[in-house]
C-alpha cells in the first residue's frame, strides 16, 4: 500500500479530500498513527504474548515454548481470545443494561423528558418472554419486563431466558455443548476468573466459554438492548436521509453526535427542533439554523428512528472535524477516539463527553440529565451555537459528497414489507429463496480498520453479492459504507441487482441492501434468520438456512463477540482480517474448522473481497444443496386442470 496516497487509505471522495486537508493543516489522524506503528508486534498479532501475571510478560517462541508458569501457546492464545469476547460482550451488554435502567426509571416516572414511545413493542416483547401483558397498564408491564431483563444480567443459577427466542434445535445444540449462559454479569466475571493466572489452561474449555459468553451478548445483552431501544424510542421503519461529510453545511451550526447509546441523542433530536433554539442559531449568524448529524452507531440509532443524517463511519470521526465546520462533537461510549480533542484543537470544535464511564482528556464533560434533560440538551446546543462565531472561514472546507439513503429495516418493518399489515410474514422471502430467485442472505457487518482501505472490501462485496441474487443485510459502519457508496438508494441497488433478486424486491417494494441498524443490532440479523426458520421450508435450524455473516473490515472486540455468537448460532462468518490466534495451531484450527463439528459453522479468513464472494456463493449453494432446493427457478404456468386441482 502506498501510504502517502490518500486514495489507498479511504474509498470515498469526501474522506480523501479531508485526509489531504488534514495533511495540509498538519493535523495528525489515525492513518498517520497507523503508519507510525510500522511493523506491529508479531507476538501480539499471533496472540502469544501473555501479561496476565507479573512474572511476565511472557512471549512464546520456538526457544521458549512455555511461559514462566508453564502456559503453552494454546492456553495463552485462548485466554487472550476469551478476554476479547468478554470486552465486546461487556460493551453491548452494559449498553443494554443502561437502557433497561432507563426504561425502569421511565416506568417509575423518574425520567423526565423520556416516555415509552412504542407500546406495541412493549407488548410484543412481553409476549415473547411470556410476561402477562393483556389488560396490563403500560408502566406496570414495563416494570415487570425490566425486572425480567435485569434478572438476565444478575442470574446466578438460571440460564438466560432470551435464549428461548432461538429455534428449538439450536437450543438443543447449546445444551449438548453445555454452553448455555447463565446471567450475563456472571458469565463475564467467570471469564475473567478462568483467564487469570493458574486457572483454566485447557484451550478447548476456554474457547467453549468464549462461545458461551458470546451467546450472553447476541442472545442476551445485545438483543435486550435492541428490544428496549424499540420500546423507548420506537421500532424503526424505513426512513429517508443522507450520508457522508457533505451533510455538514456552511450556513448552519453543525453538531455531531458520536458513539453508541441512543438515550442522549434522542433528547438532542427533540431539543434541536425547538423554534427558539433555531432562532438563536440564526441570530448567531447561521442563516439555515442547525444541522444535527451523526458518526458511527449513535448515527445509525437516530438515523433509523428520525432520519438524522449520517456524517460518516468510524474512520471519518477525525476527518469530520477537519472540515472546520463542526461547532461541537458530543461523544458517548465506544469507538470514540481519544485523539478527538487533539484534532479539535486545530479548529474551533468543542468535544463534549457525556457518559460518566467514558471521559476523554481534553474534552469538556457535561452530564445531560437531571430534572430537565430537555433543557440541559438545549443548553448544550446553545453552547454549540455560541461557538459558531469562532469558526474560521479560512479553515472551512466541506466536501460536496452527500448520498441519499433509505434505512430503518427492523425485523418488524421487513415483515410488513414482505406481507403487508395483515399478513406480515417472512413467507415471500422464504418462497423466493426456495424458488432460487434469491440465492441466500448475507449479513455484512462491522467496522473500518486503518489497516485496510476504508469501505473498499465492504463495497466490492455488497455490489457483487446483490449482482448474484444475494439479499444483503447490514449494520454498523458497514451499513454507512454502503450508504456513502449509494447502495442504500433502492433505485441504485436495484439497477445493480441480479434479475431474481430485483424481481422479488420490486414486487414487495424492498431494496436489495437493507440497513438493520447499529452494531448492537446484529441481534436483529439473528432475529431475521430465526423468522426464516420459523416460517418453514428452509430447515429447522439456523445452520440450515442459506445465510452467511461477513465482517470485512472489523477492528473492535465487539466484532469478535458478534462473530462468535453468529458461529455458535450456526452461521458461518467470513473475516476480512485475522484474529490474533495464529500463534496457536490448535486454537486457530478450532475457530476456523473444528467448531463446525460442534455448531455447524466456523470462521473463515478471506482477505480478498472477490475471493470472499466466490466462497460465499459456494457456501450458499452447499446449504441449498443440503435442503434440496438447489435447482433453477421453474416458472410453472398453471392450466385449468392444475387450477382445479389447487
Ligand atoms: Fe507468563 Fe504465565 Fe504469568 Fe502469563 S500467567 S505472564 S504465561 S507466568
Ligand atoms: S461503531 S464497533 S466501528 S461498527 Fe458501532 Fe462502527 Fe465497529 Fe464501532
Amino acid at each position: 500500500m502506498d501510504t502517502n496516497n490518500v486514495q489507498t487509505r479511504v474509498s470515498d471522495g469526501a474522506s480523501a479530500l479531508m485526509l489531504e486537508k488534514a495533511r495540509a493543516d498538519c493535523v495528525e489522524t489515525c492513518f498517520d498513527r497507523a503508519d507510525a506503528q510500522k511493523n506491529q508486534c508479531s507476538f501480539g498479532k499471533s496472540g502469544v504474548c501473555c501479561r496476565i501475571c507479573h512474572m511476565g510478560p511472557c512471549r512464546i517462541t520456538p526457544k521458549a515454548p512455555k511461559g514462566i508458569c508453564g502456559a503453552t501457546a494454546d492456553t495463552i492464545a485462548a485466554r487472550n481470545f476469551l478476554r476479547e469476547v468478554v470486552g465486546g460482550t461487556s460493551a453491548h451488554s452494559d449498553h443494554g443494561r443502561h437502557l433497561v435502567l432507563k426504561l425502569k426509571e421511565v416506568a417509575q416516572g423518574k425520567a423526565p423528558g423520556y416516555r415509552i414511545k412504542d407500546e406495541m413493542a412493549l407488548r410484543r416483547a412481553a409476549k415473547l418472554y411470556g410476561v402477562a401483558w393483556e389488560d396490563r397498564e403500560v408502566n406496570e408491564l414495563a416494570l415487570a419486563l425490566c425486572e425480567l431483563f435485569l434478572g438476565e444480567f444478575t442470574a446466578q443459577e438460571e440460564y438466560l431466558q432470551t435464549l428461548g427466542l432461538a429455534p428449538q434445535k439450536r437450543i438443543g445444540v447449546w445444551n449438548t455443548m453445555g454452553i448455555q449462559p447463565k446471567g450475563i454479569d456472571r458469565m463475564v466475571v467467570e471469564a475473567m476468573h478462568r483467564t487469570t493466572m493458574g486457572v483454566d489452561h485447557d484451550y478447548r474449555n476456554l474457547l467453549d466459554h468464549a462461545f458461551r459468553v458470546s451467546l450472553a451478548d447476541g442472545w442476551g445483552g445485545a438483543r435486550i438492548a435492541s428490544i428496549v431501544s424499540d420500546i423507548l424510542f420506537g421500532t424503526p421503519t424505513p426512513v429517508n436521509s443522507t450520508s457522508n461529510l457533505g451533510v455538514l453545511r456552511a450556513d448552519t451550526v453543525n453538531i455531531l453526535i458520536h458513539g453508541h447509546e441512543p438515550a442522549l441523542s434522542e433528547i438532542l433530536t427533540v431539543a434541536v427542533a425547538d423554534p427558539e433554539i433555531i432562532a438563536y442559531a440564526k441570530a448567531a449568524g447561521a442563516p439555515a439554523g442547525i444541522t444535527l448529524a451523526g458518526i458511527c452507531c449513535t448515527a445509525n440509532e437516530i438515523l433509523m428512528r428520525h432520519g438524522v443524517p449520517v456524517a460518516g463511519n468510524v474512520l471519518q470521526q477525525e476527518l469530520a472535524i477537519v472540515t472546520g465546520a463542526v461547532e461541537m462533537m458530543v461523544i458517548d461510549v465506544q469507538c470514540c477516539m481519544p485523539s478527538l480533542p487533539d484534532v479539535a484543537k486545530n479548529y474551533h470544535t468543542e468535544i463534549i463527553s457525556t457518559a460518566d464511564i467514558a471521559r476523554t482528556i481534553g474534552a469538556a464533560h457535561v452530564k445531560v440529565g437531571g430534572a430537565d434533560p430537555l433543557k440541559a440538551a438545549g443548553d448544550l446546543i446553545r453552547r454549540a451555537i455560541d461557538n459558531f462565531k469562532n469558526r474560521d472561514a479560512a479553515k472551512l472546507s466541506i466536501p460536496a459528497d452527500r448520498e441519499p439513503l433509505v434505512a430503518g429495516f427492523s425485523v418488524e418493518a421487513i415483515k410488513y414489507m414482505l406481507g403487508g399489515r395483515f399478513r406480515a410474514s417472512f413467507r415471500p422471502l422464504n418462497d423466493a429463496i426456495i424458488q432460487n430467485r434469491i440465492l441466500g442472505v448475507v449479513g455484512i457487518v462491522g467496522c473500518n480498520n486503518a489497516k485496510q482501505q476504508a469501505d473498499s472490501y465492504t463495497n466490492i462485496l455488497t455490489k457483487e453479492l446483490i449482482k448474484r441474487n444475494v439479499l444483503v443485510l447490514q449494520t454498523g459502519c458497514a451499513a454507512i459504507a454502503s450508504a456513502k457508496a449509494g447502495m442504500l438508494r433502492p433505485e441504485v441497488a436495484l439497477a445493480e441487482a441480479g434479475v431474481g433478486l430485483r424481481e422479488v424486491c420490486e414486487t414487495v417494494g424492498m431494496p436489495p441492501v437493507l440497513h438493520l441498524g447499529s452494531c448492537v443490532d446484529n441481534s436483529r440479523v439473528l432475529e431475521a434468520a430465526t423468522e426464516v426458520v420459523r416460517e418453514g421450508g428452509l430447515g429447522d435450524d439456523l445452520s440450515m438456512v442459506p445465510a452467511v455473516g461477513v465482517a470485512p473490515e472489523w477492528m473492535s472486540e465487539k466484532a469478535v463477540a458478534i462473530g462468535c455468537y453468529f458461529v455458535a448460532s450456526g452461521i458461518d462468518v467470513i473475516l476480512g482480517n485475522p484474529f490474533y490466534t495464529s500463534g496457536s495451531q490448535n486454537v486457530n484450527d478450532y475457530l476456523h474448522s473444528g467448531a463446525r463439528a460442534d455448531y455447524g459453522a466456523s470462521f473463515h479468513l478471506i482477505e480478498d473481497p472477490m475471493a470472499a464472494v466466490e466462497r460465499i456463493i459456494e457456501m450458499l449453494n452447499q446449504k441449498r444443496e443440503a435442503l434440496g432446493i438447489n435447482r433453477k427457478a421453474e416458472r410453472k404456468l398453471f392450466d385449468m386442470k392444475d387450477r382445479r386441482a389447487m
